[in-house]
């Protein structure tokens, strides 16, 4: 059996590696040539803790090659990106790339597995299109499930974690969204070969709400430890002693605040309903806009701070501890953290230093003239302000002292656990 994934990013790498590592033979398709260099190379790409080792071990066997070009396999596995357009609409052309250039290739017998992001509906459409595409085949119909088909679609979204990807990518369940109940069965077949979670069958169209619902479900609950957290700062509480008091109820179980939402994930995810479903997703859109608002808050926040201060913004200078979207992950996509440092960059600060320990260099969008990257300790020695915006385990050991005499703004409850 030959498996195809089509996409070789933060979902499709680990992913072919470790169907390679079960002895599969694994293609891989990507359009960034780079990408494929890298990977045939036995080189990853992006950081993912113990990728390196298993993408070195099952591209020095051949048991994964990386390739810009499509070729004939049993089953195609879709895992390119879904971002979003301007006025947050999804953007799937990626997703309908990936099935043009399949089309052309497809035989009786091959399944399709959609692991990408979707709106609602996608799978279905995905099929119209393929149909135009090959007339010669028959393809899974709503109309008629009894019928014959040559070709099974299934749409079974990943769910593992930035950080801890090759761990979930086996242990946790999996949705299986197949059109019919037979694609259904044989997707299922795929995942039972290298997950130790269960499979839970249901038809597509739910398993795409399923995806969008989960990411939607943790912004939502998200956007109310933010909310919670301006309204402490307004009344004088402390956010964190709050939650953590609150979350004693056997009932109540509040997430934490922060400087909003990044990752291409939850920050995402959730506009997917809301594009396809506005006058539905009331609450979806207004979590979103909460969680996004959650970062003007900060930047007002540090405004005031500066405007409070004896030392004029010229002769100021301000470190940033962290930069990547979230804890222990060297990951900027859509990141508030360095949405914060990209807006402090016009404010006239003398020095903007970052620390963040996940990454080797400025990113590009940054300015280096105006924002450094150096060490925790020569960093807050050389500020006035301390901003802390993410909460990396090796901020855990920062000595109190070492704050001493300097503001800091604390947005994701850090100080709590050095005083701990
Ligand atoms: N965050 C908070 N407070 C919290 C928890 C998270 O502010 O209490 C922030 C994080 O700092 C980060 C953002 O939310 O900026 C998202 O982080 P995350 O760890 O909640 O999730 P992701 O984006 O890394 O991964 C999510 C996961 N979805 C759910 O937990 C429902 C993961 O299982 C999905 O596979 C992944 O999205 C995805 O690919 O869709």
């Amino acid at each position: 059996m030959i498996i195809s994934v089509i996409g070789l990013g933060y979902i499709g790498l680990p992913t072919a590696s470790i169907l390679a590592s079960q002895g599969i033979d694994v293609f891989g398709v990507d359009i960034n040539e780079d990408v494929v260099k890298k990977i045939n190379n036995s080189q990853t790409h992006i950081f993912e803790p113990d990728l390196d080792k298993l993408v070195f071990d099952v591209v020095t066997k051949k048991s994964l090659i990386a390739s810009t070009e499509y070729k004939k396999a049993d089953v195609f596995i879709i895992t390119v990106p879904t971002p979003f357009l301007e006025g947050n609409k999804p953007d799937t052309s990626y997703v309908k790339d990936a099935i043009d250039n399949i089309a052309p290739l497809l035989e009786k017998g091959n399944l399709i597995i959609i692991e990408s992001t979707c709106p609602i509906g996608t799978t279905e459409a995905m099929i119209g299109r393929m149909s135009e595409l090959r007339a010669d085949l028959i393809f899974p119909s709503l109309r008629d499930e009894d019928i014959e088909f040559d070709i099974s679609i299934a749409y079974c979204p990943e769910r593992v974690l930035p950080g801890n990807i090759l761990k979930e990518l086996v242990s946790n369940d999996r949705i299986i969204g197949g059109f019919t109940e037979v694609c259904s069965k044989k997707a299922e077949g795929i995942y039972q070969t290298f997950i130790k979670g269960s499979c839970f069958l249901t038809d597509a169209k739910t398993a795409e709400l399923c995806k969008l619902a989960e990411n939607s479900y943790r912004d939502v609950n998200i956007a109310f430890a933010n909310e919670l957290s301006i309204i402490s700062d307004k009344a004088g509480i402390d956010p964190w002693e709050l939650i953590n008091l609150a979350n004693k109820h056997p009932r109540v179980a509040i997430l934490q605040p922060g400087p909003g939402v990044g990752g291409h994930c939850i920050a995402v995810d959730p506009w997917f309903i809301v594009d396809s479903y506005p006058d539905e997703s009331k609450l979806i859109k207004t979590s979103r806009d909460v969680n996004n608002s959650k970062t003007s808050f900060v930047l007002e926040k540090i405004k005031r701070t500066v405007k409070e201060s004896s030392i004029k913004i010229k002769d100021l200078s301000i470190t940033c501890l962290g930069l990547s979207f979230k804890p222990d992950i060297g990951d900027l996509r859509e990141s508030p953290a360095m949405n914060v440092v990209e807006n402090l960059q016009d404010m006239g600060f003398k020095k903007i230093f970052v620390v963040e320990p996940h990454i080797e260099k400025i990113p590009e969008e940054l300015n280096s003239n105006i924002v450094e990257l150096i060490d925790l300790d020569e960093a807050i020695e050389a500020s006035e302000l301390v901003i802390i915006l993410v909460k990396h385990k090796s901020f855990l050991n920062i000595s109190l002292e070492l704050l001493d005499n300097r503001k800091v703004i604390d947005t994701v409850g850090l100080i709590k656990n050095l005083e701990g």
